[in-house]
């Protein structure tokens, strides 16, 4: 039989284990949205693609968003010279209701070496935001980086998106007014709906 100290230490251990690991900060809460759908129709000032280090393009949500935004994209993206891998450069919106494409490279998940591989994606999350405040804007959509065919594991990505993302607003007297991950399948909402407190 369980004594009451008892049965609180069990229910705090249950609500630990599917609870974010960071406590909800309203500062950062009303920055950070989620939402699930098509990256290409939402109308900010950037959206950040998950491209590859040519940046001409590719499948998933590269494709998409070349697709949406007209061969003009590819035009600038011919001239940016590639991106290395955890880097970011920007370019126009073209066609799509975003001014803004921030490409940047996320890593090939290596199973041998997880901490390379999140590290490097940390790195794409903040150079993108660095990116987007020396630019000026104030409202950007993250597609998920990696966690298509680059095979990151989803619950893995939207800790290391998410810790990220509040590093960076916490830090700063930043521009941003609103950074929003966009989730395209329930496997990543589920994940960003755990790691987002
Ligand atoms: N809107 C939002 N998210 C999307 C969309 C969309 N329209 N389409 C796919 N996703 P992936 P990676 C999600 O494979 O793993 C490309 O060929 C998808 O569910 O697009 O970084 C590049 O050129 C997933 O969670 O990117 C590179 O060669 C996330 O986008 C390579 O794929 C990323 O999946 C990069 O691989």
């Amino acid at each position: 039989i369980l004594t009451v100290t008892q049965l609180y230490a069990v229910s705090e251990v249950k609500a630990a284990a599917t609870a974010s690991r960071y406590s909800a900060s309203r500062s950062i809460n009303d920055r950070v949205g989620l939402t699930k759908g098509d990256i290409t129709r939402l109308s900010l000032d950037a959206i950040v693609n998950a491209a590859n280090t040519t940046l001409l393009g590719g499948g998933g949500v590269d494709g998409a968003i070349h697709r949406a935004a007209g061969p003009e994209l590819l035009e600038e993206c011919e001239a940016l010279q590639g991106c290395r891998t955890g880097q970011a450069k920007i370019t126009e919106g073209y066609r799509l209701p975003a001014k803004h494409v921030i490409h940047t490279v996320g890593p090939v998940y290596n199973v041998l070496d997880p901490k390379h591989s999140a590290r490097l994606l940390r790195s794409c999350y903040e150079e993108s935001l660095k990116l987007a405040v020396r630019e000026g804007i104030k409202t950007i959509g993250f597609s998920g980086i990696s966690t298509g065919v680059y095979g990151y594991p989803s619950r893995d990505a939207a800790e290391v998106a998410c810790d990220t993302v509040r590093r960076l607003l916490a830090a700063e007297a930043s521009s941003l007014t609103r950074v929003v991950f966009v989730a395209f399948d329930e496997k990543d909402m589920a994940a960003y709906r755990e790691a987002i407190p």
